[in-house]
Formats: structure tokens, sequence, C-alpha cells
């Protein structure tokens, strides 16, 4: 069942919104054991990455993709660093209107630029980075009577849809995690689900908010810092992004929950995604793996409490950027299979060498 009719009661829908569905949402809550034993935690994972088009974007597009067509909207139009345009064209796609995304050329990762084309959007790639095609989709779709709609993420509908998420682990959990781990680029996500604990605790359907933990890369990570980024830079290009949107709720949420932000490096993320794959059997690209590398490193720093509940949302789908996988596994001479002629004897040398 998709997010519009799960949640038809708690969403700003009625007859008159059209029905827009991909079957998004009700992703798995995964329990990743063996890590959180080794960090001393109960460790869930919300892999986004089993939504229709591969990551959390869908769960806020389907209902943006619905308002702007309830409103007359003849068009859709986004800045994306790959995520959201590949959710945007999908959902355009199926409901047959026409897609314009804008790209910072040649920082997005494959995957998702593969996804944009064959959905059949016009990708443009703009020569500067995320937030000055932000700004240039901005300007394109302003005026109550454009007939773009602008989904990004400072589109109201999409951080209102992406409350889900966090309504879906609590009805998982029962209840609240302690900590919500969640990597921040735009800083929408955080936002949305923040509100949606703040809703269901008002609803009384937990009994506890969660602090929220938010990572950013260390090359991106204004928030952090607390100074604007102008060049950002990080191999996780999801998360590059220097300007963040939804600064001013990110950083309401981490006060209000008494939680923190913290920056992890381009080669902490890219040992978590190591980790999370080999240790937890589940492959996220890199944007989604900076929690779960700032939970390692609280750990180390002895700040990470022992026996706690974290819930940490793995955005997006590792597929998407296999170009990126694979380099770092070169590091470790992993990145190839290894290749025998056709007998047996050369197989079970191989399955011998390694059992
Ligand atoms: C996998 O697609 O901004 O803090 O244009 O793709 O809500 O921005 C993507 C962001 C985390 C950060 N993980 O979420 C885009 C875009 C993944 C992402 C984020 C993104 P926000």
């Amino acid at each position: 069942m998709g997010v519009l009719k799960r949640y038809r009661d708690l969403l700003p829908i009625d007859d008159k919104t059209p029905d827009v569905n991909l079957e998004e949402g009700s992703t798995p809550l995964i329990e990743f054991k063996r890590i959180g034993a080794e960090l001393g935690i109960k460790l869930f994972g919300k892999f986004e990455g089993c939504n229709p088009s591969g990551s959390f974007k869908d769960r806020g597009m389907v209902l943006a993709v619905a308002k702007a067509l309830e409103e007359g909207k003849k068009a859709l139009i986004c800045a994306s660093t790959g995520n959201t345009s590949a959710s945007a064209a999908a959902y355009a796609a199926h409901m047959g209107v026409p897609c314009f995304v804008l790209l910072p050329a040649g920082k997005v990762a494959m995957g998702k630029l593969a996804q944009a084309l064959m959905y059949g959007a016009t990708v443009i790639a703009v020569n500067g980075n995320f937030d000055k095609a932000l700004e240039l989709a901005r300007a394109a779709s302003q005026g109550e009577n454009s007939i773009l709609a602008m989904v990004n993420s400072v589109n109201k509908y999409r951080l209102i849809g992406q409350r889900t998420g966090a309504w879906e682990i609590c009805e998982t959990l029962g209840n609240a995690p302690d900590w919500h781990a969640i990597p921040v680029g735009n800083a929408g996500n955080i936002s949305a689900y923040w509100a949606g604990y703040n809703e269901y605790l008002k609803l009384n359907k937990i009994n506890k908010l969660p602090r929220m933990m938010g990572f950013q890369a260390e090359g991106a990570a204004p928030l952090v810092t607390n100074q604007p980024c102008p060049n950002p830079e990080t191999v996780a290009t999801a998360i590059r992004i220097g300007n963040p949107v939804s600064a001013h709720l990110a950083r309401a949420a981490v006060q209000e929950s008494q939680g923190e932000f913290n920056s992890v490096t381009d080669d902490e993320i890219l040992a978590a995604q190591k980790i999370l794959a080999a240790r937890g059997g589940v492959f996220a690209e890199p944007a989604s793996c900076a929690p779960l590398a700032g939970l390692i490193k609280l750990k180390n720093q002895n700040k990470l409490p022992s026996g706690i509940t974290v819930t940490m949302v793995l955005t997006g789908n590792g597929l998407k950027d296999s170009n990126t996988a694979l380099a770092s596994l070169e590091a470790d001479n992993k990145a190839k299979p290894i290749e025998i002629g056709d007998t047996q004897e050369e197989l079970m040398a191989v399955l011998n060498s390694k059992l």
C-alpha cells in the first residue's frame, strides 16, 4: 500500500487529490545484530533503498506530485544531487507530466543519472554546484501562475510526506528509538522525521522522543561548523550541499531533542559502507552510511551510551553508485572476482583457500 493510502487520515489529502501511487513506503526496518553487538547498542536501519526509485525521496514526492496535480500544475522541476531527480522523474512518468531536472554537472552518481534519463525527464547539467542549481530552478518556477511545480524540499508537501518514515519506525518498534541517526544534506529529512515523531507523541502513539543525531560529510558540514560552505566536496555526492535550505528547522530539531550534529570523513563513510554491506548484508549508498560512520566514531570517543536503541535511516540504495563502491574496494584489492578456468580442481582450490 502506498503512503497516501496507508496514512490517508494524517496527510493533507481528500477526494479531490489525485491518486498517485508507486507503492512507496512500508520499507523494512532491519536489525543489525552483528554490528549492534560490536557497538554495544540495539541497532536498526530503515532501508529506504527499497522504495520504488531507490531512496527516501519517494515518500515526499508522491504527496508533492499529487498536490501539484490537484493545484493544476502542468510540469515538475527540481534541482538535485541525484535522488530527488530520480524520484521526481519516476512520478512524472507514472502520471504523464513533463519533468525538468537540474543536476550539478559531473557530480551525480551514474545510477541516479541513468534513472532520470530512463524515466524520460529532461536532464540539464548545470556547471555549478547543487546550491546554484537550486537557485536557478527556484527562479524558473516562481510566480503564482507558473505551470511548473517546484518539487525540491522547499515544497512543503515533500517534508509532510517524509514524516511517514518516522511513523513507520514507531509502529514497528512500538515506540520511538532512543537515538535517531540520519544523514544531513539539505536538512529536510531530519526536520521531517522530528515533526513526525512529535506528531506521534501528540497522538499518544509513542511516549518519548528520540535524540536527533545528524551526520554530515566533513567537506560539506555547514551545520557542524556553523559556517557557510561555498565549495562543498565529498565522495557522498548526495549530501554535497553547502547551504542547506532547511538549516533552521534542522537546528531546531537537534536543539529541542538534545541531539547533535557531527561530521565524518570520506574515509570513515566508505569504511562504514563496507561494514554495513559485509557485516549487515545491506548495500546502501555512501551518504546513507554517514550515520553508521558517526556511531562508530562516537563509540571510539566513549560517547555512545551502551544498551540504547538506535535507528539509522539508510536513505538510498548502494546500487545507485556502484562506481564509488568498486573504487573503494579497489583500494583493498578486492574489486575484482577471482577468475579461474573451467575445471573442478581450480574451483576447489579457491574454495579451500577461503574455508
Ligand atoms: C541518499 O536528491 O538533496 O538532508 O537533491 O539523496 O533531506 O537533504 C538528496 C539528499 C541523504 C540528505 N541521503 O537528505 C537530492 C538531495 C541521500 C540523499 C540525503 C540525500 P536531506
